[in-house]
């Protein structure tokens, strides 16, 4: 069915400013690699192992505080969130289980398979909650202005009011949990994320199965601590409940990430064990962060004097250690002691200090081997989780050189990617498992076709204590893959220079849709104006919910040079020169069936709306796009031999 835009799409329309002067009218097969010969590598880490054999899960690079302390929007300077990562008995084997949270707001369980004196762990369990569920409309929008004055011609991350809305969806990145007992006498997950929130996340299962739920809102789980509710006094939290002050009551520790103060607070809790309260208004420093930067708590008694210290790793991979003074009290920090030391005990020399990696880590404690001295559990800048033994004694702990944790799973395969296609499977949205591949004969869905396809399905998850996190996320209400309510320029925008590294150009595509919407796209050849084209590919299915492809194009050719013009008081403002543009939008969906099916279908390019654009030769851009959605665990799509080639006349 075609499509047609609104009035508000034909105001944007006159700033488009693509296309050189007008080519040769096109011949042949439009679209790039539609036979998936040519592919990249990418890594699945949906399991939570590398291809290396190491426990690990993706990074992020997020807006954040950089090394000299200001807040970096250039891609290139954003810092790059590690895993977070929290340990505890979780199946009630005695044996302490790693639980990770992944900076896309992922979960997952490493549970432990090792003997008291030898962890072992194997894949990560995936489980609900998704804790980066970007839902909810951002309480204000600013005033960007008529959207004619955008710069999108120059922006390839889309529209300012693109970029709101992206951003705010990705408010929760970065989440960073902790496991401690709570009022069932299982262990809850506490977590901060990127936006200053603190979430609790009860436990609803048994001493032997833990089950986190998704909650039915993230207003339900937040543990208020702002004094208003849209006023941040801090964010990208990690936080930590336990008893620091010695009176047998957990209290909250927050380490703080990107606002210029980075300490580790204290807030003691004014409600009750199943209702905890904090007054982010009486919060104390227990640890000045002092330059050190992106701090995340953790607890241990360090020196053996019988009382809990504080330990806070930074943006610099070290560990620093605040001893708790011997006259300690209520409402006084604890000191900076120095750093863990390479050579034992502490150092203030950072020159000396055990080092985890360089960049922003993460760090637990928790004695994983049974010899009653904590050890040092690490999310680390690669991606992956370390762990260093304390080889030391009660009153000087010395750490072994820390060591990437080998899986006893098998590493996963590296996944091949296509070539020419922007591609986007959910991993921002909640599709646990998710993803796009290109397969070949391995597959037996693919069987004796003999050559590379492209398939949308889900990874067999390994899980086997938890129960596997199919949730499936609704998408917004007004969710229209024919319309960009921030500016129908995006669909053109996006990724604008096509280069399958700026993977965001279908993400920021799809920020509304369904959790298992998945989307290819590609900025086709030119097509001939006037002319009836025919796309076509195979395909076969199961369990596919929606299927559609988009065709979008426009046309542009400037008539006259824009010319500066002298105003009032001398202002001095641009006049456009006459240009004849024309766009136009076609969506189909196609049928899916158990066995290869070609879809075929004619689509005549022209402009119904702006005839005068049909004297043009060709389009000046056009963006050929494969939606689905599937239903999982088991919905899979392949498709192959995408064509979109002029119609013999
Ligand atoms: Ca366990
Ligand atoms: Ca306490
Ligand atoms: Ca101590
Ligand atoms: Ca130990």
């Amino acid at each position: 069915m075609p499509r047609h835009f609104s009035a508000f799409v034909a105001l944007v329309l006159a700033s488009a400013v693509p296309a050189a002067a007008q080519n040769p009218p096109p011949s042949g097969n439009a679209v790039k690699n539609g036979m998936f010969a040519e592919t990249y590598d990418a890594p699945n880490l949906w399991n939570g192992v590398d291809h290396d054999g190491f426990l690990a899960g993706p990074t992020l690079k997020v807006v954040a505080l950089d090394g000299q302390g200001n807040l970096s929007n250039n891609e290139n300077d954003r810092s790059l969130m590690p895993l977070g990562v929290t340990v505890g008995d979780l199946n009630g084997d005695k044996l302490p289980d790693i639980l990770s949270t992944d900076p896309l707001g992922y979960v997952r369980v490493y549970f432990n398979e090792g003997s008291p004196n030898e962890p072992k762990f194997g894949a990560g369990e995936l489980t609900t909650p998704f804790l980066a569920r970007p839902d909810g409309a951002p309480p204000w929008t600013p005033n960007f202005g008529d959207m004619q004055s955008q710069e999108i011609t120059t922006s390839d991350t889309g529209t300012d009011y693109n970029q709101w809305f992206f951003n705010w969806s990705r408010r929760r990145l970065a989440p960073r949990g902790f496991l401690a007992p709570g009022p069932r006498g299982t262990l809850d997950l506490w977590v901060g994320n990127y936006f200053g929130d603190v979430l609790l996340v009860r436990n609803e299962g048994g001493p032997t199965a833990p089950v986190f739920n998704q909650p039915r809102d993230f207003a339900s789980i937040i543990v208020p601590t702002m004094p208003e509710a849209n006023k941040r006094w801090g964010n990208l939290f990690s936080p930590l409940f336990g008893d620091v002050t010695g009176d047998g009551q957990p209290d909250l520790l927050i380490g703080e990430g990107s606002y210029s103060a980075n300490n580790v607070h204290l807030l003691a809790n004014q409600g009750g064990p199943d209702k905890p309260v904090f007054d982010a208004n009486k919060r104390t420093q227990i640890a000045l962060g002092e330059g050190r930067q992106h701090l995340t708590p953790a607890l241990a008694d360090a020196n053996g004097d019988g009382k809990t210290d504080v330990l806070v790793s930074d943006r610099a991979g070290r560990v620093a250690v605040h001893l708790r003074p011997a006259d300690w009290q209520t409402g006084r920090e604890f000191p900076f002691s120095g750093y863990l030391s390479k050579a034992g005990g502490l150092t203030k020399d950072s020159g000396q200090s055990l080092q985890f990696g360089d960049g922003i880590t993460t760090l637990a404690t928790a004695d994983l081997n049974g010899d009653n001295l904590f050890d040092l559990v690490v999310g680390r800048p690669n991606g992956r989780i370390a762990w260093a033994p304390n080889r030391g004694t009660a009153t000087e702990p010395k750490f072994e050189a820390p060591g990437d944790i080998r899986s006893t799973a098998s590493a996963p395969p590296i996944t091949k990617m296509p070539e020419k296609w922007l591609t986007d499977a959910g991993e921002s949205r909640g599709n646990f498992g998710g993803f796009i591949s290109v397969v070949g004969a391995e597959d037996p869905a693919v069987g004796d076709r003999g050559r590379k396809v492209l398939r949308f399905g889900y990874q067999a998850l390994p899980n086997k204590i938890l129960k596997r996190p199919d949730f499936l996320f609704p998408g917004a209400a007004k969710f229209d893959m024919t319309v960009d309510q921030t500016g129908v320029d995006n669909i053109f925008r996006l990724g604008t220079n096509w280069d399958r590294t700026h993977f965001e150009g279908a993400t920021r595509r799809m920020r509304e849709a369904p959790s298992n919407a998945y989307l290819i796209r590609q900025k086709v050849n030119p097509l001939a104006i006037n002319k009836t084209y025919t796309l076509s590919f195979d395909l076969k299915g199961a369990r596919v919910v929606k299927s559609s492809a988009l065709l979008v194009y426009r046309a542009f050719e400037k008539l006259g040079e824009d010319r500066l013009v002298r105003g009032e008081r001398g202002a001095v403002g641009k006049q456009k020169g006459d240009s004849i543009s024309g766009q136009q939008i076609e969506m189909t969906g196609f049928p899916v069936t158990a066995n290869w099916t070609t879809f075929s279908k004619d689509f005549r390019i022209n402009f119904p709306k702006q005839p005068a654009a049909n004297k043009l030769a060709a389009t000046s851009e056009a963006v050929l796009e494969i939606y689905c959605e599937l239903t999982p665990p088991d919905g899979v799509l392949y498709i192959d031999n995408i064509k979109l080639e002029p119609k013999a006349d």
